[in-house]
């Protein structure tokens, strides 16, 4: 496998019966992994692993296979340095001094954390912790180990997945989509089979103007993906320049595309405000990948829906055209579109191929693209974005 976690190196494991602390550690430390030395670690290696499986404490479902086993999957049968898991016995009394908790990006992949500071030489032993502590101290791990861990990922996802079959038949017709809020105040279905949908006035005149200045702080030239996981680089395909919108500095209008989209925060990709000038363009392409991929922090997902909103109207240009069907969208401001790139199985509908024409008149639109599962890789959590302006919308 070629990886060693160094970062996850703080038990000294020569007598088994009573592993201690290398180092002095502090609470929150992560001290090793789960191993990962067997064919489906976490499902043979330990009796204690079963509460994975329990859909509330192990809520990833992506990293089941369709007879919803857990499918990562090592062929190496070396214990390694940091991945020394199942070495750590329980504390009958509940006096341990460290707890085991699903990585968020790569689990099944168990870190064990230090629940309170260990001295070095000090025993180490597994205590209980609730599912809430589970699932919180899971977060901060995640967040505060997101480069480590990022850089496992690449280790991992060679072994995940194996087996899961991704035969596309292209000619079977597509089903199965996402659903959105159709009771949403004003919304209109544009176009069926595939199902597109506008919202008029679905943003403020307002929060549109508050959005491009917010935005307009930190413009930066739009990038297009390589094909390969999170390579970006420019394109004459993609002429128009972007700022990225953290979250939080956007509760209001990610509140109403949760509402509108039916969807968690954590599945909203980061929102992005794009600002076309003269000449500028998106020429055709789909939002959706012919696959399941890995990408902008989700793991082994795919865009089951996209929704963008026209941040100021547009007299000439600039259209967005749906090219397989014939549909064009005149911008006007706060007018949103929905439609649904890939199916909840997650094969691409090419028919929602579309182009932002040709800017002649100044264009502005904000973009969001709603992922089937949580964001997993924490290298991209939106607290590592930098904040734009104080004005909270
Ligand atoms: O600019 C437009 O009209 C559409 C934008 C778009 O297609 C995208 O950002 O994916």
């Amino acid at each position: 496998m070629g990886y060693s976690s160094e970062w996850a190196n703080r038990i000294d494991i020569r007598n088994e019966n009573d592993p201690i602390a290398s180092y002095d550690v502090k609470a929150g430390d992560v001290l090793t992994l789960y191993p990962i030395d067997r064919v489906e670690f976490g499902v043979h290696e330990c009796g204690r692993c079963v509460d994975l499986l329990h859909p509330e404490r192990f809520p990833y479902p992506h990293l089941r296979n369709e007879k919803q086993e857990l499918c990562i999957i090592s062929e190496n049968d070396s214990i390694r340095h940091g991945w020394l898991g199942n070495k750590i016995p329980m504390d009958r009394e509940n006096k341990g001094n460290c707890a085991f908790v699903p990585l968020p990006s790569i689990a099944p992949l168990c870190a064990i954390v230090a629940t309170r500071d260990i001295a070095q030489g000090e025993s180490i032993k597994e205590c209980k912790i609730s599912r809430k502590e589970t699932l919180d101290l899971s977060m901060t791990v995640g967040k505060r180990y997101a480069h480590g861990i990022g850089y496992l990922l690449p280790y991992l996802n060679e072994m995940a997945y194996m087996g899961i079959p991704y035969s596309r038949e292209k000619q079977v017709p597509l089903s199965n989509f996402h659903t959105i809020n159709t009771s949403y105040p004003q919304i209109q279905k544009i176009h069926s089979n595939p199902d597109i949908y506008t919202i008029p006035n679905f943003l403020s005149d307002e929060e549109c103007d508050r959005l491009i200045a917010k935005a307009s702080t930190s413009m930066k030239q739009s990038l297009i993906k390589t094909g390969k996981i999170d390579l970006t680089q420019p394109n004459s395909q993609r002429t128009s320049t972007e700022a990225s919108i953290p979250k939080r500095e956007a509760p209001t209008i990610l509140n109403k595309i949760t509402n509108l989209v039916n969807c968690d925060d954590d599945q909203v990709e980061i929102l992005q405000v794009l600002n076309y000038k003269q000449g500028q363009e998106f020429k055709a392409h789909t939002d959706g990948f012919d696959s399941a991929t890995s990408s902008s922090g989700y793991l082994h997902s795919g865009r089951i829906a996209t929704a963008f909103c026209y941040l100021n109207d547009v007299e000439t240009g600039g259209e967005t055209t749906c090219t397989k069907l014939g549909l064009k969208i005149k911008p006007e401001k706060g007018l949103c579109v929905v439609h649904f790139p890939m199916t909840l199985d997650l094969w691409e509908d090419e028919l929602t191929e579309h182009q932002g024409g040709v800017a002649i008149d100044e264009k502005w639109i904000l973009t969001s693209f709603i992922w089937k599962h949580w964001k997993g890789d924490f290298r991209y959590d939106e607290d590592f974005l930098p904040s734009l302006t104080d004005d909270i919308i």
